[in-house]
């Protein structure tokens, strides 16, 4: 695995532009220089000034800078908010506490969630800064597709229980406790992979069950076991399991706290592919994500909107909305670049416009 970086490495600039930081003293000194035998004293002072002037701009810049980067690692804010910043070149993976970055394949970034000793349960830091990598994921030129995984033992037992106990309704209230994680689906507009061996528990269930493609081991361990702990899924389980399996069986599951196994996720529709093993499910997951980043950019993300589209929309307007879209599509030069080369016999070289 290699440590990814990520967008665009523009340094930033030495100096701002005119009219950035206005100041008297920010005319040429070539001119200054022309009246040098008329008047020393003001050479000297635009000199002073114009040093000074520089000495403010970098320092201005440089805190500037280093907020952009603080702003970028800490946040916590939806996905739409983030525009593409040219400050983006550093290792994802060295700051991360509870999380690791990596682009296996080319065009795939994964994102394994690292917090052994608490099987990834599913802490605030963690949960920022999976939504910081997956931001970065998302504005990054090379990445396609995106795996998220977690250990063997588990994908995640939950959310943190400990940090949880001792809330408060009007501190979750107000401050919209797990509001953000939501964002991560509806937001995020390249596919993402979950691959889900050992636990899936709560928070981590719903965490998988957010993913656009699910793979599991026959012997992962999903549940919604809220109800233990007297209270009930609260990011997005009872919806999205509902639709996967139907109301039925969802209510068995939600009312009861049991279980369910990969295979079983698998025979329900909530995974797409069961594997055997832990290094299996890997591979395949990583096999199907470098399938997917070899695909024109813009028909994976309009293939993905579609779908999800399904998901809030009646058949009708589900299906016009796809028609809308794949009319769009015939203003894409990837939709003449595919099918030219198939009419000629030849591999697409997409432009990803
Ligand atoms: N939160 C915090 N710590 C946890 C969690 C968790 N969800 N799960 C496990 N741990 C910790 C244990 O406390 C233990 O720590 P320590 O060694 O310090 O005691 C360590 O991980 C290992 O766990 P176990 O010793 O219990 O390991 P076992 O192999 O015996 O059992 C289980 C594994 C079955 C997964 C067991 O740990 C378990 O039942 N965990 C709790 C599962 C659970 O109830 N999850 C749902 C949590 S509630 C939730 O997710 C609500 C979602 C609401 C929306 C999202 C809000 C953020």
């Amino acid at each position: 695995m290699t440590t990814i970086h990520v967008g665009n490495s523009s340094p930033p600039p030495s100096s701002p532009g005119p009219g950035l930081i206005p100041h008297a003293c920010s005319a040429s000194p070539d001119l200054f220089l022309k009246i040098f035998p008329i008047d020393f004293f003001f050479l000297l002072l635009f000199l002073v000034c114009h040093r000074v002037n520089k000495q403010t701009m970098n320092a201005t810049t440089a805190i500037l800078r280093r907020n952009a980067l603080r702003t970028l690692r800490t946040s916590s804010a939806p996905l739409s908010r983030f525009q593409p910043i040219s400050i983006r070149n550093y290792s994802a993976s060295t700051n991360y506490e509870y999380i690791l970055v990596s682009e296996p394949r080319p065009g795939v970034g994964q994102i394994t969630l690292n917090r052994p000793k608490a099987l990834n349960a599913l802490c605030t830091p963690l949960i920022t800064e999976l939504n910081s990598a997956l931001r970065d994921f998302q504005t990054s030129s090379t990445i396609s597709a995106i795996l998220l995984t977690g250990s063997e033992r588990a994908f995640a037992a939950g959310a943190d229980i400990k940090e949880m106990a001792p809330l408060t309704f009007s501190e979750a209230y107000q401050n919209s406790f797990i509001e953000s994680w939501s964002d991560l689906t509806t937001q995020l507009k390249k596919p993402l992979i979950a691959a889900v061996s050992g636990h899936a528990l709560g928070g981590g269930c719903e965490l998988a069950l957010m993913a656009d493609i699910l793979y599991c081991t026959a012997t992962a361990n999903f549940g919604q076991p809220e109800i233990k702990l007297g209270t009930i899924p609260g990011a997005g389980g009872s919806q999205r399991l509902t639709r996967a399996v139907g109301k039925a069986k969802a209510m068995e599951l939600i009312l009861t706290g049991k279980s369910f196994s990969g295979e079983e996720a698998e025979k329900w529709g909530v995974a797409a592919r069961v594997f055997k093993s832990h290094e299996e499910l890997i591979e395949g997951a990583l096999k199907t994500a470098e399938t997917i980043a070899g695909y024109s950019k813009v028909a994976v993300q309009a293939a993905k909107e579609v779908v999800n589209k399904s998901q809030d929309l009646g058949l009708r307007d589900g299906v016009e909305y796809e028609r809308r879209v794949f009319h769009a599509l015939f203003g894409s030069q990837d939709q003449k670049i595919g099918m030219k080369a198939f009419a000629e016999k030849k591999k697409a070289d997409w432009s990803h416009s």
